[in-house]
């Protein structure tokens, strides 16, 4: 197959909420600095309902979504070097280039080199797509497009991960499990006998629980309106649960009441910037740190009193739980070998990529934290 189209499985996303069609579709050979790579398992993740949705500003259509996945090299371009077919790789929406601005300056996992190509859904080499349905393009989203049996990616936005590792699981490394580690380790850096909030019980705020108890935190709230959540939420860590709904006084009183003044650490873990104001203002003055992880819709803003920030609170936020991708995924690969961080847990749903649909119905469910898709 490698230097030829390879026609394949994918779901396209024609238009925003309209179900996800399986096709077939062409899938162009990598070029210069390219991976095409063969996708075995790809879980679902909020973001990709949530640009399926129409409220992504990045969101273009017809695309094919998906960015938590794992899968094998099948060929790769010119020039590259670090990675070859038959390798086990977990693509990476968040780049590491090692080169750029952003790489080189240690205070940031956020990479430059190829954002501006992967934010409008094509390939940086020629400004075109890879993927086609009998001649029409269709665009590529956050330089990963797993929704697929093959998919192109550049060679920054790969790592490659120990072949012993069961890609039916290592595939939800690819987004949830580290953002929300990653959130509590990189980005707040909880110490040892903190006191942590966190709003809402999907799997970012589970796994951010999980970095929590493993930081040493001592008191660990869980808040989020669905309380079949809190049941589970207990073996990732949770201490006490709250449901906003049971309280009349706003939901920031109630935790500053709860803990002698507020958190040290709180985190958005839903995409509500309500709630992302609630979980700054339920910091303590003077130190409370409060990470926002959950991503909004276009148009909406966040706001609180400055007076909050000038009293010593400090509002941050995360993307992929500011791990270094192509570094440190693997390296969260092999903790899971390790047993030292779950996944086995965080999968409710098993189902293949042809019930997309499906999986996406019983992510908006509640019951749901991740359905993992045979490819
Ligand atoms: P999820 O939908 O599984 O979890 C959200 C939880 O919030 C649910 O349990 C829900 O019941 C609860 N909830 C909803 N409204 C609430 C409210 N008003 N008060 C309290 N709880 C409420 O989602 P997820 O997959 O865990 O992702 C969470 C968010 O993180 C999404 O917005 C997703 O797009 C974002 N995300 C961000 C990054 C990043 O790098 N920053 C990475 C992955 C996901
Ligand atoms: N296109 C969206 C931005 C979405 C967003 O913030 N994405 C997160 C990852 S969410 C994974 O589930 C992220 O990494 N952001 C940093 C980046 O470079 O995109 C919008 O709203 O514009
Ligand atoms: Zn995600």
């Amino acid at each position: 197959t490698q230097g030829k189209v390879i026609t394949c499985k994918a779901a396209v996303a024609y238009e925003a909420n309209k179900p996800l069609v399986i096709e077939d579709v062409e899938v162009a050979p990598p070029q210069a600095g390219e991976v095409r790579v063969q996708i075995l398992f790809t879980a679902l993740c909020h973001t990709d309902a949530y640009t399926w949705s129409g409220k992504d500003p990045e969101g273009l259509f017809p695309c094919i979504l998906g960015h938590e996945a794992a899968g094998i090299v099948e060929s790769v371009g010119e020039g590259v070097t670090e990675v070859q077919p038959g390798d086990h790789v977990i693509p990476c929406y968040q780049a590491e280039c090692r080169e750029c601005k952003f790489c080189k300056s240690g205070k940031t996992n956020l990479c430059g080199k190829i954002r501006g190509a992967t934010g409008v859904g094509i390939m940086m080499n020629d400004r075109k797509s890879r993927f086609s349905v009998k001649g029409t393009p269709i665009y590529h989203f956050m330089g990963t497009s797993t929704f697929s049996q093959y998919t192109v990616v550049h060679d920054v936005s790969v790592a490659k991960i120990d072949p012993q590792a069961p890609l039916e699981k290592v595939c939800l490394l690819g987004c949830g499990v580290p953002t929300g580690l990653g959130a509590v380790w990189n980005t707040a850096k909880v110490e040892p006998g903190s006191n942590v909030a966190i709003f809402g019980l999907g799997t970012v705020g589970l796994a951010v629980a999980e970095g929590a108890k493993a930081a040493g935190a001592t008191r660990i709230i869980g808040i989020d309106i669905d309380t079949r959540k809190f049941d589970r939420a207990k073996e990732f860590g949770v201490t006490e649960f709250v449901n906003p709904k049971d309280h009349e006084k706003p939901i920031q009183q109630v935790l500053v009441d709860m803990t002698d003044g507020g958190v040290d650490y709180s985190f958005e873990c839903i995409g509500n910037v309500s709630i992302m104001r609630a979980a700054l203002e339920c910091c303590h003055k003077g130190w409370g740190t409060s990470v926002i992880v959950g991503v909004a819709a276009s148009g909406q803003e966040i706001s609180t009193r400055p007076f909050q920030l000038v009293t010593g609170r400090v509002w941050k936020g995360t993307a992929f739980g500011g791990f270094k991708s192509r570094t440190q995924v693997p390296q969260l690969v092999d903790k899971y070998m390790k047993k030292e961080i779950k996944i086995d847990e965080y999968i409710t749903h098993k189902l293949k990529l042809e019930d997309i649909n499906q999986a996406f119905e019983l992510l908006h469910g509640g019951d749901c934290l991740r359905c993992v898709l045979e490819v």
